[in-house]
């Protein structure tokens, strides 16, 4: 089955959170500064919405610049470990988003990839609804817009969110990807630099569409071979490399699909029984207790539903689990009328497991 890839990417993140913790901001043009240690005369401008984009200003530009263009921009000072906690629970609506944990990848406070292979059965179509659930919980949650890009691989996903932004989605199926890259300037490659640019264009190279074209083996002799046949790999679309996670997280969780989209009880408790055991034989390897519980549902319309239960303490406890998990889904078949496509379980503030026992020790 072809690879389905997703790079989701928050739109102008800082200041978009900025116009969320304060809603007479709205329409207005909003910069925020990293000021350095001379107070607000020095520092650069880390972001700005698209409004004052619009006029000109972006990232990195010298915030005394940023106010002659436009003085009437509201400033505002970065908030980086504000910013930081609506990023990890942003990441973690997203990592709940993927075929599983371990097939999500974080490359930025405001960037991730996850790979959604097997929950849209392979199908871009179903990428697309899959998509706008995914927009819509952020919205929901974080209160801010984000733009995703879909492909057969990260390279594709990654170069597919910035293509409508703010606020879109963008799906590139396979047989699309040689249209979608060739008329694009070298530069919009993901991995490529001014430098690899500028000695291109002296090779007379504009497009990737030229890149893809040209014969290896002068890229070879102008880059040398790693680089070389990277860009050309690169300007053919190919990227073979797997979605996975950096760092450890702080939750362990399991999805599946039905077999076929049912809301046939015994049919669903089987499977998150099972989910139940992988999730617990997880936590064993892992040596880890937990205090919090969420499942969660995807109904056929792909719409999504999870509900998260914090314990008192850290447990380590499949029947608990077990527990949680079936009344929640006892709770899901009660409240909808919906056929369940796919259900899920995890847990998370994991703790190493020190003292704590389960029930069975008491
Ligand atoms: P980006 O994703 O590059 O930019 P953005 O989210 O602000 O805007 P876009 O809609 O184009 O995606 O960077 C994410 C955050 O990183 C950004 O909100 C602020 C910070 N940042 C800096 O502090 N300095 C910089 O030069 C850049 C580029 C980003
Ligand atoms: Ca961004």
């Amino acid at each position: 089955m072809e690879r389905v890839i997703v790079h989701v990417d928050m739109d102008y993140f800082y200041a978009a959170i900025e116009e969320r913790e304060d809603p007479s901001l709205k329409g207005k043009a909003i910069v925020v500064c990293m000021y350095s240690n001379r107070g607000e005369e020095g520092g650069a401008v880390s972001t700005c919405n698209y409004t004052a984009r619009d006029m000109g200003i972006h990232s990195a530009m010298p915030c005394r610049q940023a106010r002659s263009i436009y003085p009437d921009a509201v400033f505002l000072p970065v908030r980086k470990d504000f910013y930081k906690e609506v990023s990890d629970d942003i990441m973690k609506l997203l990592q709940s988003n993927a075929d599983t944990d371990e097939a999500f990848e974080q490359i930025s406070i405001d960037e991730a990839f996850l790979e959604i292979t097997e929950s849209s059965s392979g199908n871009f179509k179903h990428s697309f609804e899959i998509a706008n659930t995914i927009k819509e919980e952020v919205k929901r949650n974080a209160g801010i817009t984000c733009s995703v890009g879909i492909g057969p691989n990260k390279l594709i996903a990654k170069m597919a969110s910035s293509f409508q932004k703010p606020d879109g989605i963008t799906v590139i199926e396979p047989e699309k990807v040689q249209e979608f890259l060739s008329p694009m300037p070298v530069k919009k490659l993901w991995g490529i630099g001014r430098v690899t640019e500028e000695k291109l264009s002296e090779m007379g190279i504009e497009s990737i569409g030229e890149l893809a074209k040209l014969d290896v083996l002068k890229l070879v002799e102008a880059f040398g071979k790693n680089r070389g046949t990277l860009l050309k790999r690169l300007a053919s679309g190919t990227d073979e490399s797997p979605v996975k996670e950096k760092t450890s997280s702080d939750q362990i969780g399991r999805m599946a699909s039905l077999k076929h989209d049912s809301r046939d009880e015994k049919m669903v408790f089987e499977l998150m029984d099972e989910l139940v055991e992988d999730v617990i034989a997880k936590a064993t390897s892992r040596n880890v207790a937990f205090r919090s519980i969420t499942a969660t549902v995807i109904y056929s319309n792909f719409k999504t539903e999870t509900k998260s239960r914090t314990l008192n303490h850290a447990v380590y406890d499949k029947e608990i689990l077990r527990k949680n998990a079936m009344d929640t889904m006892q709770h899901f078949l009660d409240n909808s009328r919906l056929n369940f496509r796919r259900i899920g379980i995890r847990v998370g503030n994991l703790q190493e497991r020190t003292g704590q026992k389960s029930l069975f020790d008491f």
